[in-house]
């Protein structure tokens, strides 16, 4: 069953206007190809839950210990949201109601740093975040970031003696690692040794990789001591629009991050959201989502190695995990605007991106950044995603040839209509629980 079925009848009959927008929207994302690496489909069973009763409530504080009266359910809610976090990520405490990964970011800063406290994080345009101080965000005007790089952006490696170097003379109080457009994997035990030696904290914001790590893809930062973990529930996790913060053991840190998230930063908590969570964090639980995750990166790779062999220039020389980042401009001399509008136009929906050092403007950057986190959802394995890479370096090279672009058009939309979005991600009802999981490799 596809999730097109679930029409809003409510809707329909009360604002004809929106309604359609919203069909059109549902229309799009059924019809085209999402390669947007931190986009991706949430379960009938998440959709149903972000549309509760749970909407109306008021719940400032946590469970426990609220404001308001009639809070017998919503404790339920959140506690179950809660336990199911640590589970999934092996932490002591989780704090669930950021609205966003933004917000959460924005906690721990609040709750470890006063203002003027430096921070040592990845460059934008080396594949951090801007919420990791980029200097139009309101955090760069409270602290202080500093920044590491890509030793190689050939291989991706990162130059961890010159980020250790960086530490000792800036004596961050906070040291972060993550990405939204880095390819590969992270040495966390020298980011923890840097940071013990330094005396900071140690924070991965795994925002992309969440699911990854969920699904024992990738490994989780807190098996080399990381402090703590941040990230959004919407990406490689399959949840609703949202964010989290993960505390490993320290109790105290914990409770620093609770005050900060409310009431120093946010009012009542979205408890709908906190309930979608909980339902995607067991779905994430079930012993499908490890071949999932297997999954996503496999295809990834494939990808990769498809766009390559086509001859573009890829940021890193390929992918450890979900997503890619290819210099269009440099391999093609197509901007990554240029690319991004003439993907749409066959129904195949990337973004543009700037690239290490990139020498034009974020606006019209060198690159493009493409994942499989979206496909892997919908079915697609190694073959199916070497046949997408096919079409999308097709049409770039072919960007003046109508002909050739509307064939391209109508096979993104045959192979899109072979593998309609699923409504459900469990096959089977069980209780969900990690003792059940299985590590499966990926199939084909
Ligand atoms: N906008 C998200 C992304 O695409 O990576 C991160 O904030």
């Amino acid at each position: 069953m596809s999730i097109l079925t679930r029409a809003p009848t409510n809707i329909n009959a009360q604002d004809r206007e929106l309604q359609q927008a919203i069909a059109a929207e549902t229309r799009r994302q059924h019809e085209g190809l999402e390669l947007i690496p931190s986009e991706n489909y949430v379960s009938k069973a998440v959709l149903e839950t972000l549309a509760s009763t749970l909407t109306n409530k008021y719940a400032e504080g946590y469970p426990g210990r609220r404001y308001y009266g009639g809070q017998e359910h919503t404790d339920t809610v959140e506690r179950i949201a809660i336990d199911r976090a640590k589970r999934l990520f092996n932490a002591k405490f989780a704090n669930v109601q950021p609205l966003s990964g933004a917000p959460a970011n924005l906690a721990v800063y609040a709750a470890l740093l006063k203002p003027g406290d430096t921070v040592l994080g990845m460059d934008l345009s080396h594949g951090g975040h801007l919420t990791h101080g980029h200097p139009v965000t309101f955090p760069a005007k409270v602290f202080r970031f500093v920044r590491y790089a890509m030793g190689d952006p050939e291989t991706g490696a990162l130059d961890y003696e010159a980020m250790r170097q960086t530490a000792l003379q800036e004596r961050p109080k906070l040291l972060l690692a993550g990405f939204s457009a880095y390819s590969r994997n992270l040495d966390y035990q020298a980011f923890v040794d840097i940071g013990r030696e330094v005396g900071a904290y140690v924070m991965a914001d795994i925002a992309h990789i969440a699911g990854l790590i969920a699904g024992h893809a990738l490994e989780n930062p807190f098996d080399y001591g990381f402090d703590i973990l941040t990230t959004t529930t919407h990406k490689t996790l399959r949840g609703p629009r949202g964010g989290m913060v993960l505390v490993r053991e320290d109790a105290a840190l914990a409770k620093k991050i609770d005050k900060a998230v409310f009431p120093g930063l946010q009012g009542g908590p979205h408890m709908n959201t906190i309930a979608a969570k909980a339902v995607a964090f067991g779905e994430a639980l079930h012993p499908s989502f490890t071949r999932y995750a297997h999954q996503v990166c496999a295809n990834a790779k494939t990808m990769a190695d498809v766009l390559s062999a086509r001859g573009l220039r890829l940021i890193g020389g390929g992918t450890e995990n979900h997503l890619v980042l290819a210099d269009v401009y440099g391999s093609l001399g197509i901007s990554g605007s240029k690319a991004q509008d003439l993907l749409d136009s066959v129904g195949i929906t990337v973004n543009k991106n700037v690239i290490a050092d990139d020498t034009r403007s974020a606006m019209d950057p060198s690159g493009i950044r493409l994942g499989t986190p979206a496909l892997t959802t919908r079915g697609f394995f190694q073959a199916d995603c070497a046949r997408v890479a096919h079409l999308l370096v097709d049409a770039l090279e072919h960007s003046t040839d109508e002909d050739r672009l509307r064939a391209i058009r109508a096979e993104v939309r045959a192979l899109a209509e072979a593998h309609p979005i699923p409504a459900s991600f469990i096959p089977e009802r069980r209780p969900a629980g990690r003792s059940q999981r299985t590590t499966v490799p990926a199939r084909r």
